[in-house]
């Protein structure tokens, strides 16, 4: 995959010094090596501080008014109330904001992007662009490709997050109370609502009237929101893990109709940005030490539901401060060049819900069914990314969404019955033992990379 070049932009980090900015600018050097027009920004506390960033050393400096002239994208990620501060005043003086906050995100006039499910939104944005929560992007990103094929109608979450979703301190409180309890002294919580250290906290931000968190509360929202899904039922229980890196989940959906375990495997290993780790007979799963650092979404234990004919489950692992947050950001920023739409208001909001505007559909390919069964094997290997469909005897291989496909097929078939056949399953396994780094969890202990305090 060709990454959309950022290098001829200038790009504003708010928050260049906090757990998520560090980690976007360990990305833009991954990812953008070429680019050196960065400002980052922070509060006066961190103004000064020396970061060198594609070998070019910057000083941050505090935040004003002037901060965002000759900006092209300004990343936020510091707190709700610094977002909407700052997010209005970005804009006005011509950049495109993309926010980390849950200060816009479920506001109409706000794309809420997760590019592998819904990047056809920032078209229309008007100015900011809102990223999801942590643990909400990556329900959306195992929920998307089976939503698209079997509709989903009702989602269960029950989250296992790492304390640096709630940032730097609380890392740090997490390492001083586990020092602390293994020398038998007592612990006093300052960042987090009780004792996280050896323990685990069925509460993530504040309450709300109907007993649910915040941070369940956006799961349940924004989940809905980027999926264009306003009729699945989700429920979710958040709960803080005395783990650095990763956010984890167990997953239970219940679909319309029953689903073999191997079409929702080939499903899944077909979404961009997602990795099926999944053998128990081997004894993999993904797990957050090993994710940490890894930018992709790990899903495994794969099953079906043993309480629902129709239901799921499954489990998923995913980088907090990567794919959580900083990577998902820069993919938009990708995503913005690519469809050039750094300019609001490009394009208008789509009147269907789901996909893509009509004119950047691309081609179809059809081909003969039985062809298509004989080599199967060889074939399939050849769809990742793509979205596959049986129809009516043919096999329809596209570049885009179910839902605009739909639409063309509709267009060509009229009134005529249409008839979705299932994918042969693909017997396929994914195995990944030794390419997982743990590199973000190593990090957090201060063993090795960034120090406690650059967190
Ligand atoms: C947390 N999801 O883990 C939140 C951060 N946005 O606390």
């Amino acid at each position: 995959m060709t990454i959309p070049n950022l290098n001829h932009l200038t790009i504003a980090v708010v928050g260049a010094t906090g757990a998520v900015g560090a980690e976007f600018l360990k990305i833009v050097e991954q990812r953008h090596p070429g680019l050196h027009s960065l400002k980052l920004l922070a509060s006066s506390r961190s103004a000064g501080t020396k970061l060198t960033v594609n070998g070019k050393e910057f000083t941050v400096e505090e935040t004003t008014e002037d901060s965002f002239q000759g900006v092209d994208i300004a990343f936020i990620s510091a707190s709700t109330e610094a977002s909407r501060h700052w997010a209005p005043i970005a804009v006005a003086a011509g950049a495109v904001v993309i926010d980390d906050s849950s200060a816009f995100r479920m506001q109409e006039d706000v794309p809420l992007v997760v590019p592998e499910v819904n990047g056809a939104d920032v078209t229309w944005h008007q100015g900011i662009i809102a990223i999801p929560n942590c643990s909400t992007t990556p329900l959306v990103m195992v929920a998307h490709p089976i939503h698209r094929v079997n509709p989903i109608k009702r989602i269960i979450a029950d989250t296992y997050q790492s304390v640096s979703g709630a940032g730097g301190a609380a890392v740090q409180e997490l390492r001083e109370q586990s020092d602390a309890l293994l020398k038998g002294q007592s612990v006093t919580p300052r960042h987090q609502p009780k004792q996280i250290g050896f323990n685990v906290i069925p509460q993530i931000d504040s309450f709300l009237d109907n007993g649910y968190t915040r941070e369940e509360q956006k799961m349940i929202d924004e989940s809905r929101k980027i999926m264009h899904a306003p009729d699945i039922r989700v429920s979710a229980t958040c709960v803080r893990v005395p783990v650095m890196v990763s956010h984890s989940a167990g997953i239970h959906m219940e679909l319309e109709r029953a689903m073999d375990t191997n079409e929702i495997r080939a499903l899944l290993m077909d979404m961009p940005g997602l990795t099926v780790l999944d053998d128990t007979g081997a004894g993999d799963y993904p797990m957050p030490w090993d994710v940490a650092g890894e930018d992709d979404v790990f899903v495994g234990r794969i099953r079906k539901d043993a309480s629902d004919l129709n239901g799921i489950a499954l489990w998923i692992v995913s980088d907090n401060l990567r794919k959580g947050a900083a990577l998902n950001s820069i993919q938009i920023a990708e995503e913005l060049v690519a469809r050039e739409c750094l300019k609001p208001g490009s394009s208008p909001k789509p009147k269907f819900d789901f996909g893509e505007p009509e004119s950047l559909i691309a081609a179809e390919y059809r081909m003969d069914l039985e062809y298509f069964r004989a080599n199967v094997d060889e074939l399939l290997p050849e769809y990742r990314g793509r979205f596959v469909a049986v129809i009516n005897q043919t096999v329809i291989d596209s570049d885009v969404d179910y839902v605009p496909l739909m639409d063309r097929v509709h267009e060509k078939y009229g009134d005529r019955p249409i008839v979705i056949e299932e994918l042969p399953p693909r017997p396929r396994i994914y195995h990944n033992h030794t390419t997982f780094r743990g590199e973000n969890s190593q990090a957090m202990l201060g063993k090795e990379g960034r120090g406690p305090d650059s967190v």
